[in-house]
């Protein structure tokens, strides 16, 4: 990821939530985003009920070799048979338990599970409506207009050694993340910026990355409309390539 982003090279993360996919559209994004050079599949969700997430990564690593990034919701969301997990610290609110406890609960745990581990600075940003990792966080998200705050939780986060910072206005979010946010916060970081929750098309995708946005996540969209995986790829992939 940071020799992506030093190569100036905009990635595509298609999020898939094992609670939301059947196993046939999961065999069509999977074929799609396969096409489509999608870079990564992050899978998990705030809330997932089920119990078929081994099942459901030990699928996709049985038919594709785009790296499976867990991008858990809890720390029953590990798997290992995915490459990688996003350790996320909830840096944007003040719950101790999202920040750090969860993590002391469950770090034997997440060591013996083998994975390549990613500190990442999660921080959540208000989406106009609540969603379900801003009701499950219990922790107040940044304000969309708030950009100091973001600039200043992002830069902190990678003073603390994050290596991602990921900016989400949560899953089915009303308003996406401005790009003026992310335009300013990209400019004060030199890891990694991740930015989803809301995008629903391609050109928002391509104004995102065009803003200093590095990884683009999208689940919610895909889910309602699979073909959007080769538009939206297309698009972020068409990013010119800048280097720093
Ligand atoms: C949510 O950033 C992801 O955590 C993706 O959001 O489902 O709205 O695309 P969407």
């Amino acid at each position: 990821m940071v020799t992506k982003k030093q190569k100036g090279h905009k990635s595509f993360a298609v999020l898939v939530d094992p609670d939301k996919v059947n196993k046939i559209l999961l065999d069509e994004i999977v074929s799609l985003s396969v096409q489509a050079n999608v870079d990564y599949l992050f899978v998990g969700g705030s809330l997932v009920v089920s119990n078929h997430l081994d099942e459901c990564i030990q699928h996709i690593k049985q038919i594709c070799y785009i790296p499976v990034l867990l991008f858990p919701g809890s720390p029953s969301q590990i798997s290992r048979h995915a490459d990688a997990l996003l350790y996320l610290s909830m840096i944007s609110g003040r719950n101790p338990e999202l920040l750090i406890g969860q993590h002391v609960v469950s770090a034997p745990f997440v060591k013996q599970s083998g994975l390549e581990i990613i500190s990442t600075g999660y921080m959540v940003i208000d989406g106009g409506a609540p969603t379900t990792v801003s009701y499950i966080s219990n922790a107040l998200p940044i304000p969309s207009d708030k950009n100091e705050i973001a600039i200043c939780t992002a830069m902190a986060g990678e003073m603390l050694g994050m290596k991602l910072i990921y900016m989400d206005a949560g899953s089915g979010a009303k308003r996406a993340i401005t790009e003026s946010m992310i335009e300013k916060v990209a400019k004060c970081i030199e890891a990694p910026l991740v930015i989803g929750g809301g995008i629903t098309d391609a050109e928002k995708a391509y104004l995102n990355c065009k803003a200093g946005a590095d990884i683009i996540v999208v689940g919610n969209a895909i889910e309602k409309n699979a073909g959007m995986i080769k538009e939206m790829s297309a698009a972020i992939h068409s990013v010119p390539v800048t280097t720093a």
